[in-house]
């Protein structure tokens, strides 16, 4: 136990926000509870040396609200809502300014996510809001994948942040951070129940972002039929278990507000940027030829509520739950599917260096392993190939043996057929002799006859 007994903490909340979101969250009295001093706790093993005099850290909370206003605050807003709920009208009412922003058609094929940045200052704070609107939602007939540009919009400024964390050279003080803070999810005024196209939508983000679910163009429900609505809404995303931001309980200083208003959800609102005179005051309104809707009359509406939970008391917390809940948890996941852990099989701490290791290993392995099995299918093929060709030379040497065969018979059978004619062509040469002979001897014996005969006649 330290020597006080009571030692004041001021907390700073994530490293990697200091430079970006630096705000004093909470000032805590931590009492340690052991009785003698345990080295494993933080506070018994900090040695507490008892001050003279003022030095001067007691302004930390002042040189961090400092930096933090020089620095200036970035909000994002993701404002998802069928076409012509109010959507921008409410933004404009909230921020009491006129952005520019065009009405959508409803011919859009899908939907789009449309985003707007603008820098706002108010006495020497200044704000880098961004608003983007969920362009054709709920316009088309098949409403299926209406909710995965909006998850994928999230998701891609969630992980340029990852990247720009895992950078060798990281500028995390000057990046701007696109991450969205606050879902504003915009309920249509129907009195009954959610679409499903709504609690589908909710469902698929409440991970992801704070979700803050409002009903839009609330001057469209009777004051009876709003408190069942809102009852009935509370009820439908208990029962489908979609999870609403709820606004922080566990700083006193708000407490009792925040718990308030997280009964007061979904916030019943009207937007206009229209003022009207009432009494002798400008105020913004809706005018009916049966009456007035004033914005910022808690009576007729909970502007007022939302402007003061999202902007006045809250917006700290948002962009805290954003970086600690949901982009801790897109982190995880993202790093977890790239192999990296914290801890071994033995639940033993795993550095990232054994992590690297590991996984060049297990990848060096698979390389081998690939490697190897290329191998084999080459030396498989080669043998196929080389059986193939064995096999055709075979059948090559084969043909060439019959063909020669032929050859040779075929060679045979001429010579056979040679001797033979040559025997003939002998025999007839034998008969074409004896023939002369056979002549020559008889034209030999006529013209001996001849010359007889002549010697007689002279005679
Ligand atoms: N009754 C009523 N009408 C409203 C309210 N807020 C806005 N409107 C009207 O609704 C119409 C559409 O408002 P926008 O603010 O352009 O709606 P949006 O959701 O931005 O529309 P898209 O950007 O086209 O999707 C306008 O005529 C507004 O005057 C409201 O609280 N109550
Ligand atoms: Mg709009």
């Amino acid at each position: 136990m330290t020597p006080f007994g009571l030692l004041t903490v001021v907390w700073f909340g994530n490293v990697a926000h200091v430079g970006q979101i630096v705000t004093v969250y909470l000032v805590q009295s931590i009492r340690c509870s052991h009785s003698l001093t345990s080295p494993s706790c933080l506070f018994c093993s900090a040695r507490g040396v008892p001050l003279s005099g003022h030095v001067g850290f007691d302004s930390m909370p002042d040189q961090l609200v400092n930096k933090s206003v020089n620095h200036g605050f970035c909000f994002n807003i993701l404002c998802v809502g069928e076409t012509g709920l109010g959507k921008s009208t409410l933004m404009d009412t909230l921020f009491n300014t006129k952005f520019e922003g065009e009405p959508t058609q409803h011919n859009q094929p899908g939907v789009q996510l449309k985003s707007n940045t603008y820098e706002l200052q108010e006495s020497n704070v200044r704000l880098k809001l961004t608003v983007v609107n969920t362009v054709g939602f709920g316009d088309q007939i098949n409403k299926e994948d209406s909710y995965k540009s909006i998850v994928e919009f999230i998701d891609t400024q969630f992980e340029a942040y990852l990247q720009e964390e895992l950078k060798i050279k990281r500028t995390l003080h000057s990046y701007h951070d696109t991450r969205i803070h606050a879902c504003l999810y915009f309920i249509a005024p129907t009195g009954h129940s959610l679409k499903s196209l709504d609690l589908v939508t909710m469902k698929k983000l409440d991970s992801k972002v704070n979700i803050i679910p409002i009903i839009a163009k609330s001057d469209a429900i009777s004051k009876s039929e709003l408190t069942k609505f809102k009852i009935k809404i509370t009820s439908e995303l208990v029962s489908n278990g979609v999870q609403i931001y709820q606004f922080p309980t566990d700083d006193e200083t708000v407490a009792e507000i925040n718990s308030t208003m997280n009964g007061h959800l979904p916030f019943a609102v009207v937007g206009s940027t229209e003022e009207v005179k009432i009494g002798n005051k400008m105020v913004r309104a809706r005018q009916y030829p049966w009456g007035t809707v004033q914005v910022e009359n808690e009576n007729h509406c909970d502007f007022v509520k939302l402007r003061e939970m999202l902007i006045r008391v809250n917006m700290e917390d948002l962009r805290e739950q954003t970086h600690t809940r949901h982009y801790e948890l897109y982190r995880r996941c993202k790093l977890e599917e790239m192999g990296f852990k914290d801890t071994d099989p033995d639940s033993k701490p795993f550095s990232l260096q054994e992590t690297y290791e590991a996984k060049r290993n297990e990848f060096m392995g698979e390389l081998q392993k690939k490697e190897e099995e290329m191998r084999q299918m080459f030396v498989q093929r080669v043998k196929e190939k080389e059986a193939e060709l064995k096999e055709a030379e075979k059948e090559l040497h084969e043909k060439f043996d019959r063909l020669k065969k032929l050859h040779q018979d075929e060679k045979k059978k001429l010579e056979d057929k040679k001797k033979s004619l040559d025997d003939e062509l002998n025999g007839f040469k034998q008969k074409k002799t004896a023939a002369e002979l056979l002549q020559a001897q008889t034209q030999q014996a006529g013209s001996s006859a001849t010359l007889k005969k002549d010697k007689e006649r002279k005679k």
